[in-house]
């Protein structure tokens, strides 16, 4: 008998191949606005700051799509699932990824972000664009739409925090500030009643459970530099009020929001508030990002496969 084939969409927000793409990805991002010189410099120069020019993302995504399909195949073989990559500002695009799958003759299809938490901007987003052209070509298509609380993926970052704790050499665990993190989003979100801030929370609450921590907070990172008001505290600024008002020295930064290394863990993190960490005396640390943690790639498994069978 011949296996249900399921085409599975796994999206991504992409990065540049190279220095020179990275104002075609920057004018993505803007909408089709070009970025003034100044601002395309800014961006080039943190890609080069981080591993001299090199995308990591680019790599991590192809990994991660790799070890889903192959997470998938070996863990249920009642159904063959066939991955497809689709990135939301750099080729192949979301678009191409359903196409892609169109031309192979897929038929059903489950589409899921390589980002645990739901928001209307984000994840949102990537899923608008997929319906869009999904139904355009006439495919079926269902999605994942978070996955913030699976047991696997909590396992994943409690195990994470746990080594990183192991960094502070006789420091206890409640004498380091954990603070949890996860990218801005203009503040708009908030009227809009949007769950991202209840998600991250809860991520955030769960790890510090399976811990046992009480020396914890949540703080936002990587705000963009416009006009509207985003979502804070930024980690900057908290790493600034803890060491002034409560004379923190060990800090843990646990980056749930993001599930690879990219730029905004290997520069925002690891040069932007590590230098602003030196400066005031704070020993940082950061956990490891799940890249193709296998705990990851179950967690992922797991949710495809409950969504084919609660759409069936
Ligand atoms: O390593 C890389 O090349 C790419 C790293 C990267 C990831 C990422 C993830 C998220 N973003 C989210 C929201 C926004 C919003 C804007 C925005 C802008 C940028 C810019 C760069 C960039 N993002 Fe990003 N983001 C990454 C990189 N992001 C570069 C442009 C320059 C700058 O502002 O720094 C504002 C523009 C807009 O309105 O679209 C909003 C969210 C995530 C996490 C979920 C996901 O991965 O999709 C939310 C990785």
């Amino acid at each position: 008998m011949t296996k249900r084939r399921i085409g599975v969409l796994v999206m991504s927000y992409g990065t540049p191949e190279s220095l020179d793409q990275v104002e075609a990805y920057y004018t993505h991002i803007r909408r089709g606005n070009p970025p003034t010189p100044e601002q395309l410099h800014e961006l080039t120069s943190r890609y080069e700051a981080i591993v001299g020019g090199f995308f990591p993302l680019r790599e991590n995504t192809n990994k991660q799509v790799q070890g889903l399909e192959q997470t998938l195949n070996q863990e249920h073989t009642d159904m063959e699932f066939v991955c497809y990559q689709g990135l939301k500002h750099a080729q192949p695009y979301v678009e191409d990824g359903v196409e892609q799958m169109v031309k192979d003759g897929i038929q059903e299809a489950i589409g899921i972000v390589l980002a645990p938490h739901y928001s209307t901007m984000s994840v949102g987003g990537y899923v608008k664009r997929a319906k869009d052209k999904a139904a355009e070509l006439g495919l079926k298509i269902d999605f994942v739409l978070s996955y913030h609380l699976h047991p696997l993926l909590l396992q994943a970052l409690t195990e994470r925090v746990e080594k990183a704790l192991g960094k502070f050499a006789g420091v206890d665990k409640n004498d380091v500030r954990v603070i949890f993190t996860a990218h801005s989003l203009p503040e708009k979100i908030l009227e809009m009643k949007d769950p991202y801030p209840d998600q991250l929370l809860a991520t955030s609450k769960a790890i510090a459970e399976q811990v046992g921590l009480t020396n914890w907070q949540f703080g936002w990172q990587s705000a963009g530099q416009t006009a509207m008001p985003w979502l804070g505290p930024d980690i900057l600024d908290v790493l600034q009020t803890i060491r002034k008002e409560e004379n923190v020295a060990n800090v843990l930064l646990c980056p749930i929001g993001f599930v690879s290394d990219h730029l905004e863990v290997l520069y925002d993190i690891d040069i932007e508030a590590q230098a602003l960490a030196k400066e005031l005396g704070i020993h940082l640390e950061r956990t490891e990002s799940l890249n193709t943690d296998p705990l990851y790639m179950r967690t992922l498994s797991d949710v495809v496969y409950e969504k084919v069978k609660e759409v069936t």
